[in-house]
């Protein structure tokens, strides 16, 4: 994905060049707070207001407190007493209210996110050592991965310390490292320095990172010169070219995710502000989810002049392999009925790798690949994923991260600061749209905003008398008319 040169406005950059502390140690607080939790229900109360009349004396208080506290721990020992479950009662909590699209209901998709959220979405308990074992046992296979360079390791200790800090300190989901070239000793041990958890290193095979045997070279060499010549982004790099081919089609591949199942793709350099308070990999799994963004927008459509009509070429070959349930009208210009170049920003994601090892997605990077617009155009992995997500998941299995506040360059989301502590300052939900779209390319811009193409229905309503026209003769971008929902 190309961005222009950040230029961070300076109160954002202070924000974003504060360093995280490293996840602390559980101290015997936190585990004390474990007995605290379980034993302040209403029923404890009581019994206790009752027991004043009877057990007057202090010997006896301090008797009836030990009795207590020793079968509150055989209690949490032997699971008879659940501290989460328990302590919930004492817990008000409203959790986040997620932003969903106008969904068609999907056969045998029973799956309730917003409920599995009310139920699992809790800070006070992750503190305790119980719930953390709780949340180790039978989680979902998954990792942290991270395409990067040995000279990227400053940034890449930036994007450890934050997600560490937000989140995955509590969960210690491993980190996989991957690289087209050995790392570095000094990338390994700070990399493993800046978390508790378990990191992995993997070099990727030669096969997958390099020109496939049926690109012409010579139109390879011409492609990165005219790229280079219009000024699209990093596509005169041929590192570039093969990076994005490897985000495609190939990091699901690699040995060292054979065991694993779902994983979060996160860059160095990157910025999360939210606290998370559960764990996305569980509801993930749970939910039946297959993907999970955080931004929805435009590219510089000269990168990927004839991917649209390759995948509608695709799609003419192979329409048994598409959805039932995929809802493609939000990706399609209503004009040219070509793509229309909206695309989820993939360097965040939140996703299953069985997804992209079916069959379905295979085929279609196949197809691709043979084509040649990795090397002949820029095809970038944020549209390929796009259009493959958009022709085979139905929209009920794609989650809108909106609680996750992120960075990447001059991208950021920021979501409604209420019960999730973010460090940074709310963006509207169009925000970043046409961010990337740089002003020499003459592409032609969807009529609403990619967000809200997703969204649908009552997300795409306009305030009375709102007209694009009249908003652009007044100087706007023509995107300022909608009737903001709760929680834009
Ligand atoms: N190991 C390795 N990693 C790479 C290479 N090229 C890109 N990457 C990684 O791939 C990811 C995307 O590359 P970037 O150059 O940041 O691409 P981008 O995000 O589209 O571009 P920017 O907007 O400039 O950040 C980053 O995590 C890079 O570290 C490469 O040649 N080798
Ligand atoms: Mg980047």
């Amino acid at each position: 994905m190309d961005t222009p040169t950040p230029m961070l406005p300076r109160k954002v950059s202070n924000v974003l060049h504060k360093r995280s502390p490293l996840p602390k140690p559980f101290s015997a607080d936190d585990i004390s707070q474990l007995g605290s939790i379980t034993i302040s229900s209403e029923e404890g109360n009581a019994w206790e207001d009752a027991s004043e009349v009877f057990w007057d004396t202090p010997k006896r208080r301090t008797r009836r407190q030990t009795a207590l506290y020793l079968l509150v721990a055989i209690g949490v020992t032997f699971g008879f007493i659940t501290p989460f479950r328990t302590s919930s009662i004492n817990l008000v909590f409203d959790p986040y209210k997620p932003i969903r699209p106008e969904l068609s209901p999907t056969p045998g998709n029973t799956a309730d996110p917003i409920k599995w959220l009310k139920e699992n979405s809790n800070d006070k308990h992750a503190v305790t050592k119980g719930f953390l074992s709780r949340l180790q046992h039978g989680r979902p296979r998954a990792a942290l991965i991270s395409l990067v360079r040995n000279a990227e390791l400053p940034g890449m200790i930036q994007s450890i310390r934050q997600m560490e800090e937000k989140w995955n300190a509590k969960y210690l989901y491993p980190w996989i490292f991957f690289n087209d070239e050995p790392f570095s000793d000094e990338f390994k041990t700070e990399t493993q320095n800046a978390t508790a958890a378990k990191c992995f290193y993997a070099v990727i095979p030669k096969e997958h990172w390099s020109l496939p045997e049926w690109i012409d070279e010579d139109r390879f060499i011409n492609g990165l010169e005219y790229l280079g010549t219009i000024g699209v982004g990093k596509g005169w790099l041929v590192s570039y070219h093969h990076m994005c081919r490897w985000n495609s089609g190939f990091f699901y591949k690699h040995p060292i995710l054979k065991d694993y199942d779902w994983y979060w793709r996160v860059e160095p350099d990157v910025h999360y502000f939210c606290k998370m308070s559960y764990d996305p990999f569980r509801f993930m799994r749970d939910n039946n989810l297959k993907y999970g963004f955080n931004m929805n927008i435009l590219d510089d459509a000269r990168s990927f002049p004839s991917l649209g009509p390759h995948t509608a070429a695709f799609m003419k070959t192979s329409p048994h392999l598409v959805h039932p349930n995929a809802d493609l009208t939000w990706l399609v210009d209503t004009n040219t009925s070509d793509y229309n170049n909206c695309q989820f920003f993939s360097n965040f994601e939140i996703g299953s790798l069985n997804f992209w090892r079916s069959p379905q997605h295979q085929a279609y990077f196949d197809y691709l690949d043979q084509a040649g617009g990795f090397y002949y155009e820029r095809w970038g992995d944020a549209p390929v994923h796009t259009l493959s997500i958009g022709m085979f998941v139905p929209k009920a299995e794609i989650w809108f991260f909106r609680d996750l506040g992120y960075q990447h360059d001059v991208n950021m989301h920021c979501p409604p600061n209420r019960e999730v502590a973010c460090d940074c300052q709310k963006t509207r939900l169009d925000e970043n749209f046409y961010k990337l779209v740089p002003l020499q390319s003459p592409q032609r811009k969807p009529d609403d905003t990619c967000i809200r193409q997703f969204l649908g229905g009552k997300w795409l309503e306009k305030k009375d008398g709102w007209t694009m026209g009249v908003e652009k003769a007044f100087g706007g971008d023509g995107y300022h008319g909608y009737k903001l929902l709760e929680d834009e």
